[in-house]
């Protein structure tokens, strides 16, 4: 099998360290491997199939010879490097909210919209998190149904903001066990015990820019922009992934028998429904898993023609590093990559 020069941007972060251990579990084929990270990083080293990688700042010649470069290191840093990395004969997979809504850029998720790939130009935009993991399961309903509305609550892993956030959780929930003020150590207020609704940036019509981004990104991914979309992002005292409720309206009627056995056989779903024993889809059990999981599916009572149901996924795996690496596979198999 042919191997490939496989460079991290980004690698010591939450979602770097994740990159490794999938692209080992995977038998990714990588004839060399590259570490990037800021300076800060920079001189760290990292485990890899038993071997210590060090890890280097990120610089304008850092992607000579590499054939495909996994971006994860934020937005400032991927605009500037991915172009380079492109134009040195790297395929980009960012991670970033960089490359997302340009029309030169193909948005991917493999299991709906892989043939977008094919007008790349060495530069492919991974999903934002929480839209994968709904995606994933909108899609086969959306084939057979086409969606016309979602309304979406989203909960959030602290793990989507990184390893500080990750951090604040663990030091504010032992300051608030330990009867001792509690301090945030990341977001604008306490996480510990402590729903925010504020997930990225606030736009002038109210909507943060993590809510704008399910909107636009479903558009995209799925080719169907006339889907109207409302969510609400909240972040949660919850270590790993982010769970959601999403209702749905589809042109025709559909029963939540049907959408239960089109799930089961959908790619990358998993339906976990069996209320009566108290099965439904749990972070704490979807953490470290592939899929993204469904369950709680039921007739939407407000409307005609709706669906609700709670969708969980591991944000860091399918939302992020997964799915990226599913992209680097998926271009392999159709002989994209040199
Ligand atoms: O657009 O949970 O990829 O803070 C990455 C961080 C989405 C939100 C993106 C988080 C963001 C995520």
């Amino acid at each position: 099998m042919k191997e490939y020069s496989v460079a991290i941007v980004g690698a010591t972060g939450r979602v770097g360290q994740e990159f490794l251990k999938i692209l080992d579990e995977r038998n990714f084929p990588i004839s060399k491997l590259s570490l990037f990270a800021s300076d800060k990083s920079a001189g760290k080293t990292m485990m890899f199939r038993g071997k210590e990688y060090p890890v280097y700042e990120t610089a304008d010649d850092s992607f000579e010879g590499i054939d495909i470069a996994l971006f994860s290191a934020g937005s400032d840093i991927s605009k500037h490097f991915a172009p380079i990395a492109a134009r040195s004969g790297a395929i980009v997979i960012d991670n970033s909210a960089a490359w997302r809504q340009d029309p030169a850029v193909p948005l991917v998720v493999p299991e709906i919209n892989p043939d977008d790939i094919a007008w790349n130009n060495g530069i492919i935009a991974n999903p934002n998190c929480s839209t994968i993991q709904m995606v994933v399961a909108l899609w086969p309903l959306h084939k057979v149904n086409p969606i016309k509305r979602l309304v979406i609550t989203t909960l959030q892993a602290v793990s989507g903001a990184g390893l500080p956030a990750i951090a604040a959780l663990d030091k504010e929930t032992r300051e608030y066990v330990a009867g001792e003020p509690v301090v945030p150590g990341y977001f604008p207020h306490q996480i510990a015990f402590n729903p925010l609704p504020e997930i990225d940036v606030f736009l002038e019509d109210g909507y943060t820019k993590e809510e704008r981004k399910m909107l636009d990104e479903t558009h995209k991914i799925m080719h169907a922009p006339e889907i109207k979309v409302s969510a609400t992002c909240v972040r949660v005292p919850v270590f790993a992934c982010h769970s959601e409720a999403v209702s749905i309206e589809f042109t025709n009627p559909i029963t939540p028998e049907e959408v239960r056995k089109l799930l089961s056989d959908a790619p990358g779903v998993v339906v976990q429904d069996d209320v009566k024993n108290h099965v439904y889809p749990q972070a704490v059990e979807a953490a470290g898993k592939d899929p993204s999981y469904v369950g709680r599916i039921r007739k939407d009572s407000s409307c005609d023609n709706g669906i609700v149901m709670w969708v969980v996924s591991d944000n860091i795996r399918k939302g992020a590093a997964l799915n990226a690496v599913q992209i680097a596979e998926c271009m392999i198999e159709k002989g994209y990559i040199k």
